[in-house]
């Protein structure tokens, strides 16, 4: 494997710990007072009564470990791929080789699955060595098989006691972490005599609460994105002569395109939030579009930036209804679905089935995009937003709006579109200074965890805002983080997504600005992520987390 004269460099970045972690992962507890979860209490107290209510732990430096004996610890990656993935492996395995040198990690092979179906390698320091500060999952591969049935978790158990493991760490996103809450519960009422931590990874920035500040990735993944997103505004402005539309990743939450816009400040960002709660309408969405693209003409020209949440079509009470609508009957009529024969007998049969409501909103969505409505879910019940061209939808609606303005003389300007998605290009870019280190701190608390012989925690690393001296470490449970909702058409525990608060500080930012930015040009260009200079530079935290923080202490 060729290796980069930066990677190379950057391999030697130490990344910072907070201070209760710096000589070791054998810890001193400290516990909370007895926990509930963040809704529908009753219901996950009944469905979890083994791990519900467990105390937050707080970690201090010193302490013993729980046992004696060498701890072996299993780890898997689940889901999309985050910044920092091989950090969050490199502090587990610090940790550990802290905790007793003989300790083992073992990486199971391609996410869930791996853990399965017992494909595995044992982590050695030569192996962490090679990927420590880099971005990607590669080195032992992700996968969304979703973890959830007995059978799967007594195979899990099976591979987890041949190889001695006594702790399993589960690096995953809100679905993957609800799983890992399962096998915890499942693993206590068995006796199964291994613990289930889990690490909050996504760059969706959607798995963050009062305790969990962010989820690694986010801020990377946002940096690459703000970078492109600037570059593209720089040419939209010297070029003067296309509108750009930018759909970002974010499958529900629209953070990345708000944490997006406040660093870049598009012309228009829409977040899909703000959408539900105004129940606007896709005609409406479309009005306010053209409303400001025919002030800029006039103004400024006839060029623009818009970002788009790939989430979007999901949070426009017409579509959301509709894919609910849609969700249900695929996951209902499986077998009579797979048995049809090409797409034109698949959009007939969907039309057939929706309510006179729905099927109105479906048939007057472009094919391509009923097409893409219509493709398989993911193994969590959800449509895969990224399928969906969001941003050419808008693109093509505004078009022809404008052109009928045109004919009617309302609008003497121009309108030529370029279309953007950016995900891919960021979910696997070296971790930033701020996830290099809070993920190694993740996994050096995961490992603290393990020795502190503690299941159905989340690691969690606070005071990230601040320098790392300042940061504290310790375990959140993970039935703290759950509620009860619809998916696949059942009632399921899952952890609560985190969604932008339209009352937050970062969306009220934005609100102040919105206008200013939309017909004034007032572009920023945050240039590429730094990794080596001077701290003001290297070492920024999200506006979403600066601006969250503001007025705490
Ligand atoms: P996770 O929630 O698993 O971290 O994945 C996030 C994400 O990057 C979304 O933003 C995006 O919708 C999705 O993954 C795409 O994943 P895939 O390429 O597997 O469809």
């Amino acid at each position: 494997m060729g290796i980069s004269v930066l990677q190379k460099a950057r391999a030697g970045y130490m990344a910072k710990l907070p201070p209760a972690l710096r000589n070791g992962a054998s810890v001193r507890v400290e516990e909370g007072g007895p926990t509930t979860s963040v809704a529908d209490s009753d219901k996950i107290r009944e469905l979890f009564p083994r791990i519900f209510g467990k105390p937050r732990l707080i970690f201090s430096e010193g302490g013993k470990n729980a046992s004696s004996a060498p701890l072996n610890v299993g780890v898997i990656l689940s889901g999309g791929q985050a910044p920092g993935g091989h950090n969050v492996i490199a502090g587990i395995f610090d940790g550990l080789k802290s905790l007793d040198n003989t300790c083992k990690l073992y990486g199971f092979l391609g996410g869930p699955s791996g853990l399965v179906d017992n494909r595995y390698m044992e982590i050695t320091k030569d192996t962490v060595d090679a990927y420590r500060n880099t971005g990607g999952f590669d080195m032992i591969g992700s996968g969304r098989t979703k973890l959830e049935k007995n059978e799967q978790f007594e195979k899990a158990k099976e591979n987890c006691r041949a190889l001695g493991i006594g702790t399993l760490v589960v690096i995953g996103g809100d679905d993957s972490n609800t799983n890992a809450c399962l096998l915890a519960e499942y693993y206590a009422s068995t006796d199964a005599g291994i613990s289930v931590i889990g690490c909050p990874k996504t760059i969706d920035g959607d798995l963050k609460n009062e305790y969990v500040e962010a989820s690694f990735g986010f801020d990377t993944a946002c940096r690459v994105y703000s970078e492109l997103i600037g570059n593209i505004e720089r040419d939209a402005n010297s070029a003067k002569k296309y509108w750009h539309f930018i759909k970002l990743m974010g499958r529900s939450a629209s953070h990345i395109t708000l944490e997006c816009a406040l660093q870049t400040h598009p012309n228009i960002a829409l977040i899909g939030e703000e959408v539900l709660e105004k129940k606007q309408t896709l005609d409406e969405i479309i009005s306010d579009i053209v409303d400001v693209i025919v002030k800029r003409s006039g103004k400024e020209g006839n060029f623009g930036v818009v970002l788009v949440p790939e989430g979007l079509v999901e949070f426009i009470p017409e579509m959301r209804s509709l894919i609910a609508e849609l969700n249900e009957l695929l996951a209902r009529e499986k077998e009579a679905f797979s048995r049809l024969k090409g797409r034109s007998e698949e959009l007939a049969f969907v039309n057939r089935h929706l309510s006179k409501d729905a099927s109105y909103v479906f048939s007057s969505l472009p094919v391509n995009i009923q097409i893409q409505l219509m493709l398989d879910r993911d193994p969590h019940g959800n449509v895969q937003v990224s399928l969906i061209e969001t941003e050419k939808l808008l693109a093509e609606v505004v078009g022809i709006r404008l052109s009928e303005m045109k004919a009617e003389g309302k609008f003497k300007g121009k309108f030529t579109t370029q279309a953007h998605f950016f995900g891919y290009e960021g979910r696997c870019a070296a971790p930033s200074n701020y996830d290099a280190d809070y993920c190694y701190s993740l996994g050096y608390t995961a490992a603290a965890l393990a020795g502190a012989g503690k299941s159905g925690y989340m690691a969690a690393v606070q005071n990230t805002h601040k320098s790392a001296d300042e940061w504290a470490c310790g375990g959140i449970p993970l039935t703290m983080m759950m509620n009860v909702e619809r998916r696949h058409g059942a009632d399921k525990p899952v952890i609560q997504k985190a969604l932008v608060e339209l009352d937050g500080n970062p969306f009220i930012e934005f609100q102040r600005n919105r206008s200013k930015w939309a017909v004034k040009t007032d572009y920023v260009y945050p240039g590429p992520i730094q990794y080596f200079g001077p701290s003001e530079v290297c070492d920024q935290i999200t506006k979403t987390l600066e601006l969250e923080k503001t007025g705490e202490k």
